[in-house]
């Protein structure tokens, strides 16, 4: 059992302690098993190995006592828990649906299941639409509105998966598939290829040798939960998670046109396929034919090139340009990640972060990166234990110290200052000036009508010392919806001032999304991709950042964190100093 898997159960046994409170001191059990959670999900070693070895005691992990301990005994020796089962067997099979609803936890959960029996997301609707909800404890007419919203979000995210999810899976299937000595080559194609946001369902392309041994060994992986289909050359399951992988064993000598073809878009390769019918050719899985003979087939490159066109980058085949451009050699050459120089949103212990200006700058420095910015909360961020006045020059002085004593990078004092509900700032002028650069951004009242929230957008641009609009839609992946707000104006308003907006690459956010990000390129200004880090292995998310701003069309020259520091801070301040 991976530690994912078992980081997984004792979220659901946290919550589940919370919805049942048949335990006297469940606020205690609950955050027990919530820090358990944490710990094993950043544990670098395999919980299971240290559980199989005589000589590790799983009680020396921090937050892990000796009845944790056992309850991951059981887990990697039987694969079940057997509390986590009773603590299942008290809720109805739906109710835990309801936690993938944006505003709804456990206590609501169990406040709508008490109060109006509801034991799925449709008896909640049902309960919603009659308006049963606005009289519930902390509950009103708006409240009910927004639970509303979001079951429609979350029918919208009905069998999605974030990018994230998607790519960690590819790669551990890919690993497996490798260990085949009949394996050749293993490619992701699909939308994850292309870096959408979410995927549907995994395709993954392999040549090699022996197909049918191939088929064989992949359905041993130990996520595979069930064989959709076997064939010959192609194999489809599910995985524990209920994703689904379409493997596909291919020949090389129609590798190209098949990973093209498997790639997509679908209205990418309808344009393609109306072109070689032009010229009177068929363009297939199989190849690009005049009758029945083969004109290009083996690599991406040729098919592309005999159809009069540049190869053009997975993130671009959308049918939005990408094939115009490629005739008329106007491509762009997209942004890299080995090409990023630093992270300019990450979080400390001083707020919610996980880790210390020491731990986070000494990652950076692995990764190669020449700068890093600190930006805790400030202090209406309670949830996020957001710092008040005093705290943020203590914090201030602590990052400079870190500078002073760490050599081979350049570690600024930022804070992710928030943007009020009227627009105004959690922190005077005085104290943002202390400050090497300042993002701001928003973190409650995201139900605005457009009219406000975009005055309040204005508001927070027309501050001098904001140099960076932090998550500048709200969205939620799956989640969320973007709050509403005139995206043209606020644009506008932050080219016209010189503030740059963000690309966060948190998985669960991606926000600029891709479309929004093409529109910066579009109007000529640029983007910073961050990770919004709360703990070094955050900084990994750079990686959906990036792809997110290449499916924007984004080159190095339009994403300021490709800058060395000093070009950075220029091209970042330009009306201060
Ligand atoms: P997803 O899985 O919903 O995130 O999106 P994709 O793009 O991975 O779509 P999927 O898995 O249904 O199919 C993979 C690729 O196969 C798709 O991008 C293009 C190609 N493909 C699938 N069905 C069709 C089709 O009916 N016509 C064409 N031209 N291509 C198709
Ligand atoms: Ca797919
Ligand atoms: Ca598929
Ligand atoms: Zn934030």
């Amino acid at each position: 059992m991976e530690n994912r898997e078992i980081a997984a159960v004792f979220e659901e046994i946290a919550n589940l302690v919370k919805i049942n409170q048949d335990d006297p001191k469940w606020t205690f059990k609950s955050a027990a098993y919530d820090r358990a959670k944490r710990t094993i999900e950043s544990c670098p070693e395999s919980l299971e190995e240290i559980a199989r070895d005589p000589n590790r005691k799983l009680t020396d992990l921090p937050g892990i006592g000796p009845d944790l301990a056992g309850k991951i005994k059981e887990l990697v020796e039987t694969g079940k828990c057997q509390y986590h089962q009773e603590q299942l067997k008290k809720v109805p099979k739906g109710l835990l649906d309801l936690l993938n609803l944006q505003g709804v936890g456990p206590q609501k959960a169990r406040m709508f299941y008490k109060e109006l029996g509801v034991e799925s997301v449709d008896d909640l609707e049902k309960a919603a639409k009659a308006g049963r909800l606005r009289d519930l404890p902390k509950m009103d007419v708006k409240s009910e509105e927004n639970i509303l919203k979001a079951i429609e979000v979350y029918r919208r995210a009905a069998g999605r998966f974030l990018l994230s999810k998607a790519y960690e899976t590819a790669q551990d299937l890919i690993a497996f598939l490798k260990k085949l000595k009949a394996v050749d080559r293993v490619e992701p194609a699909g939308s994850l290829r292309r870096g959408r946001e979410t995927v549907g369902d995994l395709d993954l392309l392999v040549i090699g040798s022996d197909h049918a041994s191939i088929a064989e060994h992949f359905v041993e992986h130990p996520r595979v939960a069930q064989i959709l289909a076997k064939g010959e050359d192609k194999v489809s399951v599910k995985l524990d998670n209920d994703l689904q992988v379409d493997v596909r064993l291919l020949e090389p000598k129609s590798y190209g046109a098949a990973l093209m073809y498997f790639t997509g878009s679908k209205e990418h390769n309808v344009a393609l396929r109306d072109r070689a019918k032009k010229k009177g050719w068929k363009l297939s899985e199989y190849g690009l034919f005049e009758d029945q003979k083969v004109l290009a087939s083996r690599t991406e490159e040729e098919v592309y090139d005999k159809l009069g066109l540049l190869w053009i980058p997975p993130e671009l085949r959308e049918n939005l340009g990408e094939i115009e451009a490629a005739e008329k050699d106007e491509l762009p050459k997209l942004v890299e990640l080995r090409e990023i120089k630093g992270d300019l949103q990450m979080h400390t212990t001083a707020s919610d972060g996980q880790t210390s200006v020491e731990e986070m700058a000494a990652r950076a420095k692995q990764l190669g990166y020449e700068y890093i910015l600190i930006t805790d909360h400030s202090k209406a961020v309670t949830i996020a234990n957001g710092l008040d006045e005093k705290r943020a020059v203590e914090n201030i002085k602590r990052i400079h110290a870190a500078r002073k004593k760490i050599n081979g990078i350049e570690i600024w004092a930022g804070t992710e200052v928030d943007i009020l509900g009227d627009g105004k700032l959690d922190y005077p002028d005085s104290l943002l000036k202390q400050f090497d650069i300042v993002l701001a951004s928003i973190h409650s009242r995201m139900n605005q009508p457009a009219d406000e929230m975009t005055a309040r957008l204005l508001k927070a641009l027309d501050n001098p010392y904001v140099r960076i609009l932090g998550h500048p839609t709200g969205r939620h992946l799956l989640k969320r919806d973007p709050y509403p707000f005139d995206i043209e104006r606020v644009f506008e308003a932050a080219k016209r001032n010189g503030v740059i907006l963000e690309l966060n690459g948190n998985p669960e956010r991606l926000d600029l999304c891709d479309r929004h990000v093409k529109l910066v390129r579009d109007k000529g200004m640029k983007v910073i991709i961050s990770t919004d880090a709360h703990h070094p292995d955050h900084f990994d998310f750079m990686r959906y950042g990036v792809m997110t701003a290449r499916r924007g069309w984004m080159e190095k020259k339009d994403v300021l964190n490709t800058y060395p520091p000093a070009k950075l801070l220029k091209a970042l301040r330009p009306l201060l100093k």
